[in-house]
């Protein structure tokens, strides 16, 4: 076994190798370089242990993206302990069940949260130790409270021995339908994503800055912000505050990123918005995951921004992006091909794997990334860890030129005329149409009780849906069995934390 500790890999082997000058992060508040972002790490894997905190323990973090949330997960590691960031998009309620369910002693809570967060502690007996962002008046029965600057003012410790394998950052995914299961990830993994996707498809380098969207808590987020830049000295921007299109095109125009990650709901609230054609001057690469993006979105941006969006798929049981584009060389509408050092294939519901070009399946994925399983959840990990390979729940086809394209979740696949429609290739279609800002498309039974395919239409502000024009407008490029059979017009569409449209939700409303 080969001692190795991810933070240690991000943080002191530059400092080592005599950058500790370099800007490493900036916040609305502070710049650190890589000597004060260590130092500070240091200290709080002082502080940590300080509480008590032993190696391989889980420390909950649930904060807004900032110096004390980039430390807590990065100082937790140094100290052999396991972060365990965690959305901040959830009630007290579904806070408490994962606090619960990873036994962590300690929360690190930002002040925002600390309501959601009394609520949660209340669930889980097992913690003991709350450190808070900043003062808040609001009381933890029978726990102990601390200030953010007991931790950051500890004396500095050293790196804890960890070995490759060594747990060392566990994240909580539900997926679009299921309970919250911890994917547990191992130090060597965290040096995996930034060698594969972030050198070998974004090609970072020192003098990149990175913005993303997608906040630390998210595996997309916490690769994006935290280990690609600074794997190779680059320099991450967090920003705090919820990501509207206004606050985020005034971040970017103020800190000029090169390299600025979203998630194709955000492109498309970008693309609605009036913020200044130039905001993206500054990026070379804009990435998008989480979701495909579609072809027409990637056509709008770049003819508005004149920016490229790299699209691709990760998944938090395999840390990062294992299937992309590559910069200069996009497929619009398909999702690239796999990522050096990782092998993708499709197969068949008997698991068998499907040689010819254009027919749907599985997508499975085989890489250095992929978790060790789920925490305490023995029978869902044999399902979803297989071996080397990983199931994924997408649906995906091979196309003549080699890329991949997703046809939705395995299991949002529906049925028309007893033939397998893609409700992504539906809404696609529609997309195209000027007066639709989002869709989602599901099946839903007609009045003989056969399932037929339904659209529900966000329009665009300003804009009303005009079900005929549109089912009308599906003529034209679908065939007809995959023609909406209805339109419904919607204010938005129900999505989880990571903006994933959640389809078993709309079902339900459109059967109702
Ligand atoms: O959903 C994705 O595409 C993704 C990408 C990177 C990391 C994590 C996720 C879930």
């Amino acid at each position: 076994m080969v001692g190795f500790n991810a933070a240690d890999y991000l943080l002191d082997r530059h400092v080592r190798g005599g950058d500790g000058g370099r800007t490493a992060v900036v916040t609305p508040a502070r710049t650190l370089t890589y000597a004060e972002l260590a130092d500070t790490v240091h200290r709080v894997a002082g502080g940590l242990a300080a509480l008590g905190v032993r190696p391989e323990e889980r420390v909950m973090l649930c904060m807004v993206d900032g110096l004390e949330l980039l430390t807590g997960i990065l100082g937790a590691m140094y100290a052999g302990a396991v972060p365990v960031p965690v959305s901040t998009m959830v009630t007290g309620q579904e806070l408490g069940k994962v606090l619960a369910d990873s036994r962590a002693r300690v929360l690190c809570v930002s002040a925002e949260f600390t309501t959601a967060a009394k609520e949660a502690v209340a669930l889980a007996p097992e913690v003991a130790e709350v450190v808070l962002d900043r003062a808040n008046p609001l009381d933890f029965p029978g726990v102990v409270t601390h200030d953010w600057s007991e931790l950051s003012t500890s004396d500095p410790v050293l790196p804890f021995d960890t070995w490759e394998d060594s747990p060392a950052l566990w994240l909580y995914t539900s997926g679009t339908t299921g309970e919250p299961k911890g994917a547990m990830h191992r130090h060597a993994s965290i040096r995996a994503v930034c060698e594969t996707y972030g050198r070998q498809v974004l090609g970072i380098r020192d003098d990149d800055r990175c913005f993303s969207v997608a906040k630390l808590f998210f595996a997309y987020g916490i690769g994006n912000s935290a280990f690609f830049p600074l794997s190779v000295g680059a320099c991450s921007v967090l920003e705090p505050g919820r990501p509207t299109p206004q606050a985020v095109a005034d971040r970017v125009r103020r800190e000029r990123p090169t390299l600025f990650f979203g998630v194709p709901t955000f492109y498309s609230a970008l693309l609605a918005s009036d913020v200044p054609d130039n905001t993206f001057y500054s990026v070379r690469q804009a990435v998008s995951a989480g979701e495909p993006l579609p072809a027409v979105l990637f056509e709008r941006f770049r003819a508005r921004f004149g920016v490229e969006i790299l699209d691709g798929i990760g998944s938090t049981e395999a840390l990062h992006i294992f299937l992309s584009n590559r910069p200069g060389a996009v497929v619009p509408g398909t999702t690239g091909t796999a990522v050096p050092g990782y092998d993708v294939e499709i197969r068949d519901t008997l698991g068998v794997p499907i040689e010819a070009i254009g027919e749907p399946g599985e997508l499975f994925v085989r890489g250095p990334s992929t978790a060790f399983g789920y925490w305490s959840r023995y029978e869902t990990s044999k399902r979803v860890f297989q071996g080397d390979w990983l199931r994924t729940g997408d649906s995906y086809v091979r196309n003549p030129d080699g890329t991949y394209t997703c046809l939705g979740r395995f299991n949002d696949m529906l049925k028309a005329g007893g033939i397998w429609v893609s409700p992504s290739e539906v809404e696609q279609r529609l997309l195209q149409h000027p007066d639709v800002a989002e869709v989602a498309v599901v099946a839903a039974p007609d009045e003989d009780g056969i399932d037929k395919p339904v659209a529900c239409v966000v329009p665009v502000a300003g804009r009303a849906v005009e079900p005929d024009a549109l089912i009308e407008f599906c003529r034209e490029g679908l065939a007809s069995f995959k023609r909406p059979r209805a339109v419904v017009a919607v204010h938005e569409l129900p999505k989880t934390a990571t903006g994933k449209i959640r389809r078993n939700v709309i079902r339900e409303q459109v059967r109702d």
